[in-house]
């Protein structure tokens, strides 16, 4: 590359400015960006599927209508996320071949599966939780697109972290059946949740390049750290128990110790060996085919309008 476009590269990362689709990138960094917003998209997209599985099942016409408006919501970030990555210069149809043939990666959260009315819930107050706190840095990446992505996605976040929490506050006000129903679901959700994080820093590969080109703001064990420390007061006001042994304020530190995740577990789920991963994709694989005759007719209705313009 030219020695002035290298420098005006790094000169906006210095100022910490941003990276447009239309500047001079190195192509490693374009590379990065594409799987993490890829990944991303993908994960609010499959993310879809664990509280779908509760929609006809909703306890009232109420829960319904928020769990129907939160779901939509993912498909909308999913999309904003996908049109983010497509400045790079991938098309969308190549994102999701990938998905569907296992060559880019979504969270390993979305392969546990929802075993009660409460995980709609705990999936609001934990996983939104985990989203929320990785994603507020995100809003200052150094890439344009994804940076003004995520600040309309960590609204509709924090919307929905309240509304999972409030789902639990009324769980925990109910009878004793619903009180172990919440305790028994955040005991399953907890150490995925911390999973999202990605693995500890000495084994993250990206985190490096990531941080020193601006694309990620902070490591994965601080965004751990700030997440155990921002749901701990939360767990005690909601009066359920984390189960981790180990967890514990730290005077010295002015932050909490914790116990590690199974990394083991998170491998395998990661390399798709986890309790959901095959029945996710090929959900996803289904849709996607059910849809074809949509994607046929609004290409074809596009070729026709363009003829009739140009005639
Ligand atoms: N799951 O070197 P690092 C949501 C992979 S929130 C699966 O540390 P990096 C909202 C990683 O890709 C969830 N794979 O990687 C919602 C890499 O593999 P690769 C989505 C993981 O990128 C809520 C390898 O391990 N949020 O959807 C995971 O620097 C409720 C080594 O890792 C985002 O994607 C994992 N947990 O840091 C929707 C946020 N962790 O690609 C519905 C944006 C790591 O080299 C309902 N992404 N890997 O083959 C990020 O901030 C980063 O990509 C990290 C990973 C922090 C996830």
């Amino acid at each position: 590359a030219e020695p002035a476009l290298v420098e005006h590269f790094e000169a906006t990362l210095a100022r910490h400015d941003r990276i447009e689709p239309r500047d001079w990138m190195p192509e490693a960094y374009r590379a990065t960006l594409v799987r993490q917003i890829a990944q991303h998209a993908h994960s609010e997209i499959i993310g879809m599927q664990p509280e779908g599985n509760w929609l006809t099942r909703a306890p009232s016409l109420r829960r319904k209508a928020i769990l129907l408006a939160k779901v939509q919501d993912e498909a909308g970030h999913g999309l904003y996320l996908y049109s983010a990555c497509e400045t790079l210069g991938t098309s969308r149809r190549e994102l999701t071949e990938k998905l569907l043939t296992g060559r880019q990666k979504y969270s390993s959260i979305f392969n546990y599966p929802t075993l009660s009315y409460a995980d709609v819930g705990t999936i609001g107050w934990l996983v939104d939780g985990a989203a929320i706190c990785n994603q507020v840095p995100l809003c200052r990446t150094s890439y344009g697109p994804y940076g003004r992505a995520m600040i309309r996605i960590c609204k509709e976040e924090s919307f929905h972290q309240r509304q999972g929490y409030e789902l639990l506050l009324t769980m925990m006000r109910g009878t004793d059946e619903q009180r172990a129903m919440v305790q028994e679901s955040v005991d399953r959700f907890w150490w995925p949740a911390l999973m999202m994080f990605g693995p500890p820093d000495a084994d993250s590969p990206n985190t490096g390049q990531s941080m020193a080109w601006g694309i990620k703001r902070n490591t994965n064990d601080e965004l751990r750290q700030k997440f155990v420390d921002m749901s701990v007061p939360q767990a005690e006001a909601l009066g359920v128990t984390l189960p981790d042994p180990d967890l514990r304020w730290n005077e010295e530190r002015q932050a909490h110790d914790f116990g590690q995740p199974d990394w083991d577990e998170f491998r395998a789920v990661v390399r798709g060996d986890g309790p959901c991963n095959a029945q996710r994709i090929e959900h996803r694989r289904r849709a996607h085919d059910d849809g074809a005759w949509v994607r046929a007719a609004a290409t074809a209705f596009a070729a026709r309008q363009a003829g009739e313009e140009s005639r």
